[in-house]
């Protein structure tokens, strides 16, 4: 079997790092979509799920290539599971402009302000679709999560989006604390990407 080679739906330079690293271990080549020019997919689904269809098979028309896409976020249990698929856009204004993890990580402090401990609880959710090419009537979907407790403030300064403030009891650290390969080895999208490549080998797509 020739090297399968992906591409990764995802402008996000966090999640492609972490993508780098975990491809890194596989025979599998991948490369981000900014190296097509792919133009942002429209986010309009509901789930996690959804919205990492929508990515690829964005990636996978404009590319032709089989595309990984990736959509996670953070649910906050007191918050009824927000932000949810709009994590990475929760603070953005009237204007719908995309803003800061920094700002991101102050509204949810702001909103748990005052919270104890046993209200802080979340998940970190990663979604996973990989799809052959664009009309992929079967896309492969994998989910894990990754639960924790929100931090009163930010902690550490590896990782991106909402790292500092995500306080993992069994490691006694936030997750913008651990070293890169402890991350990606427990956290939601390393999860998510050990399922799929179980998935995509017992389908024969990669060995
Ligand atoms: P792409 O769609 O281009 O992949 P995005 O940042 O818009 O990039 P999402 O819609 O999936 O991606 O939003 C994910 C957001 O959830 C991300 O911006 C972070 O705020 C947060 N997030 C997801 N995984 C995370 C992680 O491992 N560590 C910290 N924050 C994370």
């Amino acid at each position: 079997m020739t090297r399968p080679e992906f591409v990764i739906a995802s402008g996000n330079a966090g999640k492609l790092k972490e993508f780098q690293q975990l491809f890194s271990a596989t025979d599998i080549s991948i490369c981000p979509q900014s190296q097509y020019d792919v133009p942002e997919a429209i986010e309009d689904g509901l789930s996690f799920i959804e919205n990492a269809i929508i990515k690829a098979r964005n990636a996978a028309h404009y590319t032709g290539l089989p595309a990984i896409a990736d959509d996670s976020g953070l649910e906050v249990e007191a918050l009824n599971g927000a932000p949810g698929i709009y994590s990475a856009r929760f603070n953005e204004d009237a204007n719908g402009v995309r803003t800061s993890d920094e700002s991101n990580n102050e509204k949810l402090l702001s909103l748990l302000k005052g919270k104890p401990d046993a209200e802080r609880s979340a998940s970190f959710v990663c979604a996973l679709a990989f799809m052959r090419h664009e009309k992929d009537p079967s896309p492969v979907v994998c989910v894990a999560r990754w639960d924790g407790i929100i931090l009163p403030v930010p902690q550490g300064s590896n990782g991106f989006g909402y790292d500092p403030l995500f306080y993992l009891p069994e490691y006694g650290c936030a997750s913008a604390e651990l070293d890169r390969d402890v991350k990606n080895r427990i956290s939601h999208r390393g999860q998510a990407l050990q399922l799929l490549l179980a998935q995509l080998n017992s389908l024969g797509l990669i060995s």
